[in-house]
C-alpha cells in the first residue's frame, strides 16, 4: 500500500527527557499504571473530519492545509486515499480507535440511493483496514448539519420531508456502526436548536427530537445494534440556542421523554467551557448520574470564546479530567476523542503528528498526575472529612431518613452555637500544584 506520510515514521514512547518532537515523553501505550495499560485508560481516538477531511477553512479564507491526497480528483479516489492514510496515521501514532461522521469518509451522491452506495463501498474498504491494523470503531454519527436541507434542523425541523431524510440517513449510519463494530454512537444534534421564538415552536420539536431518538433506539434493537447511544451536549453554535445546552439540559430531556436508560453523554471540553463549565464539572456530573460514556478531548481558548476545537495541552485540564475518568473506574466502552484541528497556520501533513503527540501526552501525563493524586488520597481524605458530620449524631438520622422538620427544629433549638471549618481551598490547590510538578 503507497505511504502518505512518509516524512513522519512510527512514533515511539522516549520519556520525559527526549529532545525528539516525534516521541511520546509521557504516553507509554502499555505501561501499566493501577493494573492497566495507559492505552486501556486513555482508548484514545483519532477524529476523521478534523484528521482526514478538514482543510483549514475559516469564515475569512480558503482551506490552507497540505495533505498528501491532494492530488486526488474524483471524489471517490480521494475519500480511499483518506481511508488508506488514515490508518497509516493511526498505526504511525499507536491510536487504538477513530471517530466519523458518514459524510467525512463518503462523498455525497446525486440522491440518498447513490449517496449510500458511495458509503457501502468505502465501509467495505475501512473494515478489511480494521482488520489489517487493529483499530476499532469508538464511535460513528450521521452528519445532519452540513447539507443546505438542514437549515431549520434534522430531528427539529419544521419540515416533516427533511425529518424523513433524517431518519433515513440516521438508519443508515447505524447499520454502518453495526457493519464496522462500532462500540457507541454518537447524537449531536448540529442543527438542533434555535434562532428565535418568533418562528418556533420549542414544544414540538423538542417532542419531534425525541420522536427521532425512540425510531433509533428501536431501530438498533431491531437490528441487533449493540453499541451505545452518546448524546453530546453544546450549548450554542451553530444556532443560538442548542437543545442540548449541557449535561444537565440533556439529563433533563433524557428522563422527560423516558430515553434515560438507552443513552448516556459524550462530553466535550470546549463545549463545557462554552456552557459556562468546566470538564471536569461536567464529567463529575455524568458520573453521578450514571451517564457518563465518552470523552471529546480538546480545549478552547479563553480569549476568543468559541469553538475553537484545539488540541488539548492544559495539565491542569486533562489532570481533573482523568481524576474523574478514574472516579468512573474508566471510561470503556468510550473512549478519548480528540475533537481537534491544528490552526489554520500549522498546515504541513507532520503538523498532525506534532499535535497529536501534543494531546496524548496531555492527556497521559494528566492520568500519571490523577492516578497518584487518588491513590495518595489528600484530596479524598479532605472531602470525606469536610462531610463528617454527616457520620454520627444528627448528622447520620439526616441521611438516614429518621428525622424530619420538627426533630431539626428541636435540634437547632438546642445547638444554635453553630462552628464550621474552612474550606481550605488554597491549601488544595498547593497539593495539587505539588503533585503536578513532582511526577516524573
Ligand atoms: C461539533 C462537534 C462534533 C461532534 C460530532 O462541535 O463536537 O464534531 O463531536 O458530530
Ligand atoms: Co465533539
Amino acid at each position: 500500500m503507497k505511504e502518505y506520510f512518509t516524512n513522519v515514521s512510527k512514533i515511539n514512547y522516549e520519556g520525559p527527557n527526549s529532545k525528539n518532537a516525534y516521541s511520546f515523553k509521557y504516553y507509554n501505550p502499555d505501561e501499566v499504571i493501577g493494573g492497566k495499560p495507559m492505552r486501556e485508560h486513555l482508548r484514545f481516538a483519532m477524529s476523521y473530519w478534523h484528521t482526514l477531511t478538514a482543510n483549514g477553512t475559516d469564515p475569512f479564507g480558503a482551506g490552507t492545509m497540505l495533505r498528501p491526497w491532494d492530488n486526488e480528483n474524483d471524489s471517490m479516489s480521494l475519500a480511499k486515499a483518506r481511508m488508506e492514510a488514515a490508518f497509516e496515521f493511526m498505526d504511525k501514532l499507536q491510536i487504538d480507535y477513530f471517530c466519523f461522521h458518514d459524510r467525512d469518509i463518503a462523498p455525497e451522491g446525486k440522491d440518498l440511493a447513490e449517496t449510500n452506495k458511495n458509503l457501502d463501498e468505502i465501509v467495505a474498504m475501512c473494515k478489511d483496514l480494521m482488520e489489517k491494523y487493529n483499530k476499532k470503531l469508538l464511535w460513528d454519527t450521521a452528519n445532519l448539519f452540513n447539507n443546505p436541507r438542514f437549515v431549520h434542523g434534522a430531528g427539529t425541523t419544521c419540515n416533516a420531508d427533511v425529518f424523513a431524510y433524517s431518519a433515513a440517513q440516521l438508519k443508515k449510519a447505524i447499520e454502518v456502526g453495526k457493519e464496522l463494530g462500532a462500540e457507541n454512537y454518537v447524537f449531536w444534534g448540529g442543527r438542533e436548536g434555535y434562532e428565535t421564538l418568533l418562528n418556533t415552536d420549542m414544544g414540538f420539536e423538542l417532542d419531534n427530537f425525541a420522536r427521532l431518538l425512540k425510531m433509533a433506539v428501536d431501530y438498533a434493537k431491531e437490528i441487533g445494534f449493540k453499541g451505545q447511544f452518546l448524546i453530546e451536549p453544546k450549548p450554542k453554535e451553530p444556532t443560538k440556542h442548542q437543545y442540548d445546552f449541557d449535561v444537565a439540559t440533556v439529563l433533563g430531556f433524557l428522563r422527560k421523554y423516558k430515553l434515560d436508560k438507552y443513552f448516556k453523554i459524550n462530553i466535550e471540553a470546549n463545549h463545557a467551557t462554552l456552557a459556562g463549565h468546566t470538564y471536569e464539572h461536567e464529567i463529575c456530573l455524568a458520573r453521578n448520574n450514571n451517564a457518563l460514556g465518552s470523552l471529546d478531548a480538546n480545549q478552547g481558548d479563553p480569549a476568543l470564546g468559541w469553538d475553537t476545537d484545539q488540541f488539548p495541552t492544559n495539565i491542569y485540564n486533562s489532570t481533573f479530567a482523568m481524576y474523574e475518568v478514574l472516579k468512573n473506574g474508566g471510561i470503556a466502552p468510550g473512549g478519548l476523542n480528540f475533537d481537534a484541528k491544528v490552526r489554520r497556520p500549522s498546515f504541513e501533513p507532520e503538523d498532525l503528528f506534532l499535535a497529536y503527540i501534543a494531546g496524548m501526552d496531555t492527556f497521559a501525563k494528566g492520568l500519571r498526575i490523577a492516578y497518584k493524586l487518588l491513590k495518595d488520597g489528600p484530596i479524598e481524605d479532605f472531602v470525606k472529612e469536610r462531610y463528617s458530620s454527616f457520620n454520627t449524631g444528627i448528622g447520620k438520622e439526616i441521611v438516614e431518613g429518621k428525622v424530619g422538620f420538627k426533630e431539626l427544629e428541636k435540634y437547632a433549638l438546642e445547638n444554635s452555637n453553630i462552628k464550621n471549618k474552612s474550606g481550605r481551598q488554597e491549601m488544595l490547590e498547593s497539593i495539587v500544584n505539588q503533585y503536578m510538578l513532582e511526577d516524573k
